[in-house]
């Protein structure tokens, strides 16, 4: 086995720290009396990072490890990471997808119930007592029959489309490439998306193209009985013209496991009771965050002991095992 050096910056699961350590050298820099001085004298020994959390790791830091060789991410999206940058000094960079598929289309499916049927107000009205002084007010939203349009039809996007097909809902969708062999209705733009559908459900990665994809215009044409779910990346939405568009009627609710500035959330939205706001908890159960820690760890053993990441991200220079 390699005795290759690998560094954590912020504690990981149990799983992690445990597979990597018991086969390579593992640093754990946040338990470290002079982090800064780790870095100054050793960072010529690391060539792993196990990389956790939304903290960007960029281009200056990944610089300040001459031998790097490989960066495993914790997570499908890897925004946090320079990729582009560390593909051009070759340093592999995986992430963690498909353990984590089905219980974030698990989610989204749950957050669209909350938000379209108003599940967590209608709940706040009982916990208030509410109820004794009268029902709680009949949704205007429903499921069955209606359309959501799938803004990133991917891994994800597509274990949502199967669920909400089990619920009635008719499927459109928009990416880059049409998919000939999907039956599902195509559009070739997020606006024209928005104006075919009644739940406009964002499963998009955080990428410079994605950046406010969907803004005043597109949230215009979703119309005010629209409902815009995002399970993606906050930055996908411009965060204040979908405030604005929920204030003034432009569209009526959204349900929302991501924000632009996590773990800050504007005050206007937590101020909207129709609105559902979730922590950031797609993949987080005991059982797919365990999944997706042994990927990270695999992904490492995986590169010094065979040359082969088992799940490189495109803008990695290396095959992938097979
Ligand atoms: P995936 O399989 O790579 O799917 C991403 C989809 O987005 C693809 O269909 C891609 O199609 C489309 N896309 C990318 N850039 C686009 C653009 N500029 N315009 C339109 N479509 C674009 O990834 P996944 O496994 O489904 O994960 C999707 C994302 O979900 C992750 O990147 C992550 O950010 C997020 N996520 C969130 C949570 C959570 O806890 N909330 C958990 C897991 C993942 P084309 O290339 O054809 O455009
Ligand atoms: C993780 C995610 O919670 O995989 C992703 O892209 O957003 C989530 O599954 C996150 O990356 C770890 O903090």
């Amino acid at each position: 086995m390699s005795d290759a050096e690998i560094l954590m910056f912020s504690p990981m699961l149990p799983i992690v720290e445990k597979t990597l350590a018991e086969k390579l050298t593992l640093h754990r820099l946040w338990t470290m009396d002079d982090p800064e001085s780790f870095l100054a004298d050793k960072a010529a020994n690391i060539k792993g990072i196990a990389y956790g959390g939304h903290t960007p790791l960029t281009a200056n830091m990944i610089d300040r490890f001459p031998n790097l060789e490989i960066i495993a991410n914790f997570g499908v999206g890897y925004d946090a990471v320079d990729a582009v940058h560390a593909g051009t000094k070759s340093i592999v960079v995986t992430n963690t997808p498909d353990v984590l598929t089905d219980e974030v289309a698990d989610t989204a499916m749950g957050l669209t119930l909350m938000t379209v049927r108003e599940l967590s107000a209608a709940e706040r009205h009982l916990r208030a007592g509410k109820w004794l002084q009268g029902a709680y007010p009949l949704t205007r939203g429903t499921m069955s029959g209606r359309t959501m349009g799938i803004l990133g039809l991917g891994r994800i996007g597509q274990a949502i489309a199967r669920r909400a097909e089990a619920f009635g809902v008719k499927i459109a969708y928009h990416r880059r490439t049409r998919q000939d062999d999907i039956a599902w209705d195509y559009y070739d733009s997020p606006e024209a998306l928005a104006a075919a559908c009644d739940i406009l459900m964002i499963v998009l990665p955080g990428t410079p193209q994605t950046h406010h994809l969907v803004d005043a215009k597109v949230l215009a044409a979703l119309g005010p009985d629209g409902i815009v779910i995002n399970i993606g990346r906050g930055s996908v939405i411009d965060e204040e013209a979908l405030v604005k568009a929920l204030q003034d009627g432009t569209i009526r609710s959204a349900g929302l496991d991501v924000f632009e500035h996590e773990p800050s959330v504007p005050d206007a939205l937590i101020a909207m009771d129709h609105v559902v706001l979730l922590p950031h908890v797609g993949s987080a159960s005991i059982h797919t965050r365990d999944g997706m820690g042994k990927l990270v760890a695999d992904n490492i053993i995986a590169w010094f002991e065979t040359g082969k990441p088992l799940t490189p991200v495109p803008e990695t220079p290396v095959p992938a095992a097979t």
